[in-house]
């Protein structure tokens, strides 16, 4: 590979294209870059460039500082109405035979097995099942509180939202101060895929549009909650339907302030109706992190969801722009290793990702769902926390 620690004003000066020269100008003078200069740095932008205006700009956000929460998963089931050609897991309702749904005592025995252990989140995110609705998931969210109020909830994507809403006849902001009450505290960033209707009537045309989807984050932010945002990359779109994409973030971002963190997800093409796409190369996948960590200036964090990239590859992601690895996951998250992750296993202890992150020289720090630094483990004895089993 290369060193993108090297001195971002020496390959800004050294580049012969005049175009991509201003724009790492902009970069260095801490000017936001404009649309048409995120797709220019998409199509002419090396692996260096971008790699190392992007590690740049991260250490000024950051410095080695990276982050990882306790956290474990639980997915209420895998039954969906909706048909994405991308989803290597749901399983449509049509066929609910095939797939599983919890009950709360269920999912409520999953939080109990996490009592006396250091989690501070819980993530809770499924397929959209018709009959397991507003009422059921307040009454779930209202039971893990009674249980262990200390625990965060972040849960239910845009999608689920927009189905439990709309079924209870709800309002966007109605349904969401209930859950809220509920004990909701924050929302994950799935079901954003890519907002272009061009290419979300062709991956997931069913489920709730851009607008939809960006409406009930600025909700939520209007409540006083955080959230994160995704955008599924490498599959059918095109440079500037990221562009395009990551541009309604930002400016819902300049409107609210409320998102954390923004997690680019790789497509992955085993077991979907979309296996005849190819992946993305690795270098490819490197490019993005750096010109999202880039494009995104108002964005605090940037994730590499290790699970679905791979360890190796949200390693080396740390050298392009990203500041976070997500979470020790401590299940059997099924979503990925369905879609041909690598990651057969999604589970980390906190030992393992700390090696991770110091392997490639960084700081380790562990964080809560708000980005509160927990602890810094940038001296942490590592064979303490493999006796202790963390
Ligand atoms: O929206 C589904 C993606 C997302 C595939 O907010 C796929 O902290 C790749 O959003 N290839 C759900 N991706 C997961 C998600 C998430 C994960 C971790 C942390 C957070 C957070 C959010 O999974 C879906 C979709 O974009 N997905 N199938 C696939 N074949
Ligand atoms: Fe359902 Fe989500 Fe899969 Fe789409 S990605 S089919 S909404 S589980």
């Amino acid at each position: 590979m290369f060193n993108t620690s090297a001195d971002p004003k020496i390959i800004v000066q050294n580049t012969s294209d005049k175009a991509l020269r201003t724009i790492g100008e902009k970069i260095l003078a801490g000017e936001r870059v404009s649309f048409d200069e995120g797709v220019l740095l998409f199509e002419k932008g090396s692996l260096p460039f971008v790699g190392t205006l992007a590690n740049w700009v991260r250490e000024q956000k950051h410095g080695n500082k990276t982050y990882f929460n306790r956290n474990f998963h639980i997915e209420p089931t895998n039954v969906c109405v909706f048909s994405c050609k991308f989803c290597s897991y749901s399983r449509l309702y049509a066929h609910r035979d095939e797939g599983w749904e919890l009950s709360i005592e269920q999912m409520l025995d999953i939080v109990k097995k996490y009592d006396g252990k250091p989690v501070t989140e819980v993530h809770i995110v499924g397929g959209v099942h018709p009959k397991m609705n507003l009422d059921f998931f307040a009454d779930l969210l209202r039971r893990i509180k009674e249980h262990r109020p200390d625990l965060h909830i972040k849960a239910f994507t845009a999608v689920e939202f927009d189905y439990m809403f709309r079924k209870a006849k709800l309002s966007t902001e109605e349904g969401m101060k209930k859950l809220q009450e509920a004990g909701l505290q924050s929302i994950p960033g799935g079901g954003a895929e890519i907002f272009h209707p061009e290419i979300r009537q062709v991956i997931c045309e069913d489920k709730v549009d851009a607008e939809g989807w960006l409406n009930i984050h600025k909700t939520a932010h209007q409540l006083g909650m955080h959230s994160n945002a995704t955008m599924l990359y490498g599959s059918i779109e095109k440079f500037w339907h990221r562009v395009d994409h990551m541009e309604r973030l930002r400016s819902l971002q300049d409107e609210t302030g409320g998102f954390n963190t923004f997690i680019p997800l790789k497509f992955r093409n085993r077991n979907n109706d979309m296996s005849n796409v190819a992946e993305s190369s690795l270098i490819e996948d490197m490019r993005l992190y750096a010109i999202a960590r880039i494009y995104m200036d108002n964005f605090p964090h940037l994730k590499a969801y290790w699970p679905m990239l791979g360890r190796q590859s949200a390693q080396l992601s740390l050298s392009f722009g990203v500041n976070d690895l997500d979470g020790t996951i401590d299940d059997t998250t099924k979503i990925y290793s369905m879609a041909g992750s690598e990651e057969q296993t999604p589970s980390l202890s906190t030992a393992q990702l700390v090696t991770l992150i110091k392997q490639v020289k960084r700081e380790p720090v562990e964080r809560d769902t708000v980005y509160n630094e927990i602890k810094n483990y940038a001296n942490a004895d590592l064979a303490e926390l493999e006796l202790a089993g963390i």
